[in-house]
């Protein structure tokens, strides 16, 4: 009985994120906003993604949201490249939901459009269950993470739609298993393009900016120009 009453609640938190999500996404488009759900685990290299990607995102406007647990560390390390980032601290919960998106989306304008990265708290599971309004999801991992990541938290892997395979320049200290990586990657998700980077060095991420800008092509009208 328990069991059954704890689905039915949790469904319905779902459905009406999900409802709330689907407003954002529309709102976003309507904005030629291309959003994107950056996740990844604690220290796995997302704001130094974000540094590099909004770097690479030559024209494009780029616009943060910076979910964290507590603190402003990240935002204001971005504030001072110049990005415009608004941060949200979640005090407990594990992930973003489209609510708090959908409350500080507000404190952002986006009157020319571009691509809005908003970073989940870092943690390999519970963000993957939530949409947030975003088009697509990318998940940062590092290979100091090790390469068995993809069969013990396979839903972040199951549901990426771009990968980034971060702090590469570590590799010849540590014995990660590309292969390995790659097989349990695959098992789960046939199409998500992954991209080896380097936070460090920025090595890979012009060509992940190149195909996160023409993936953000796609949900503007054939008649604008970016
Ligand atoms: N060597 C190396 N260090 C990296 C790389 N990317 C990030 N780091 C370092 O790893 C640490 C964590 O990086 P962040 O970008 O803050 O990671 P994060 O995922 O945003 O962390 P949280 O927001 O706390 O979850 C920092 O000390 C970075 O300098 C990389 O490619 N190589
Ligand atoms: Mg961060």
């Amino acid at each position: 009985m328990h069991d059954v009453r704890r689905i039915d609640v949790m469904e319905n938190i779902h459905d009406e994120n999900d409802r709330i999500a689907a407003d954002i996404n529309a709102d976003m488009t309507k904005k030629n906003v291309f959003a994107v759900n950056v996740m990844g685990a604690p220290g796995a290299g997302k704001t130094s993604a974000l540094k590099w990607l909004i770097r690479e995102m030559k024209g494009l406007n780029s616009y943060v949201i910076e979910g964290d647990i507590e603190s402003d560390i990240d935002t204001r390390a971005l504030r001072a490249l110049g990005v415009n980032a608004f941060q949200i601290n979640t005090f407990g919960a594990c992930h973003l939901d489209a609510p708090m998106i959908h409350d500080s989306a507000r404190n952002l304008s986006f009157d020319e459009g571009g691509v809005l990265f908003i970073e989940n708290i870092g943690n390999l599971v519970c963000p993957a269950e939530f949409n947030i309004g975003e088009h697509i999801k990318l998940l940062v991992c590092s290979v100091t993470e090790g390469c068995d990541k993809p069969y013990k938290y396979p839903l972040a892997f199951e549901k990426a739609d771009i990968i980034l395979l971060n702090k590469t320049d570590l590799l010849p200290l540590l014995d990660f298993d590309g292969d390995f990586f790659m097989k349990g990657l695959r098992a789960l998700n046939k199409d998500a393009p992954v991209f080896r980077v380097s936070g460090k060095t920025g090595e890979g991420y012009e060509a992940a900016a190149a195909w996160i800008a023409a993936e953000a092509k796609k949900i503007r009208s054939p008649l604008d120009n970016f």
